[in-house]
């Protein structure tokens, strides 16, 4: 069966699924997106995606034609045409096609797509032995930039610190913020175990505020493990006693070395052990 993509209200074929080149979102990343997991054919926190969908496009002041409940419909219909029960999903919505110059008001049919398809972020064996990263060069949007809350099109950054993982010979970046405090990895959020308490960098450090991270956070508390939005320097994490990455694609990673540091015994950690089993049943038992 050909994967079936959602493009304006209708499923089409893979191949068909297409858009114009004059589309804002292909020529400047002017666009929003999420991205969604589906366990055991049930949508995980879709609500939560939505919003976070809607609130990235009021941001760029792009009206999406669509309610959200249309909008989780849509998704719904999408991941039933392609019936797979654990996927991944992918909504998009562009300025739409406009004409060469940025002004958005030329752009009159925003785009919303949505692809459902399989992931992987890292390979299988780093989340049972844990992935090294490093720190890099490329900082996380500034907020008077553009606010990193906004899931945008415009991920260069991202992609360049994603680079310069690479050229240091690991997968993934740690990104800081212009202050030099820990932000986030390149798509997901990071969290560090430090004497028994979980900490993590706060909104306002410029992150995306992940929906895993959340979950994360009300697992930790549901578990009575002290739980503290914290501003995280390198030194912080170097002298952590765990760490772990989260976010939709990435779920939960163990990070065992960061800057050439091992992380506590430069194994994955038993709080961060601890989490991914809760986070497991947390997915399969999808409400
Ligand atoms: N930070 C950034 C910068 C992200 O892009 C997260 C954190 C984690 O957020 P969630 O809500 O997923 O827990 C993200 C997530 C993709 C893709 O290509 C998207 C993300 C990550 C990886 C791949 O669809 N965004």
């Amino acid at each position: 069966m050909s994967l079936k993509v959602y493009i304006n209200g209708e499923l089409v074929d893979k191949q068909d699924a297409k858009i114009s080149v004059f589309d804002h979102g292909l020529l400047y990343g002017d666009g929003v997106f999420e991205g969604i997991r589906v366990y055991k054919g049930k949508v995980f926190r879709c609500k939560e995606h939505v919003d976070r969908l809607f609130n990235s496009a009021k941001a760029i002041a792009l009206r999406i034609p669509m309610t959200k409940q249309e909008v989780t419909e849509a998704i719904h219909r999408t991941v039933a045409a392609n019936g797979r029960p654990n996927a991944y999903v992918r909504i998009v919505v562009t300025r739409g096609a406009g004409t060469l110059g940025l002004d958005p008001t030329k752009c009159h049919d925003p785009q919303v797509i949505i692809i459902t398809d399989s992931i992987s972020l890292y390979p299988r064996e780093f989340y049972e032995k844990g992935l090294e990263v490093v720190t890099v060069p490329t900082m996380r949007n500034h907020h008077n930039v553009l606010s990193p809350k906004i899931k945008s099109l415009n991920y260069l950054n991202n992609i360049l610190a994603k680079i310069e993982a690479r050229q240091a010979g690991v997968i993934e970046a740690i990104m800081l913020n212009p202050l030099g405090f820990v932000a986030e990895c390149t798509g997901d959020n990071i969290f560090i175990v430090s004497r028994g308490r979980l900490l993590t960098p706060p909104p306002d450090a410029g992150i995306l505020e992940g929906i895993t991270r959340q979950v994360v956070m009300e697992l930790a508390e549901r578990a009575g493990i002290p739980v503290a939005e914290q501003q995280l320097t390198r030194f912080d994490l170097y002298v952590a006693d765990e760490c772990f990455l989260s976010g939709t694609a990435a779920e939960i990673i163990p990070v065992v070395r960061i800057d050439s540091r091992d992380i506590g015994d430069g194994t994955p950690g038993k709080i961060t052990l601890q989490l991914l089993q809760m986070f497991r049943e947390e997915t399969d038992n999808n409400p």
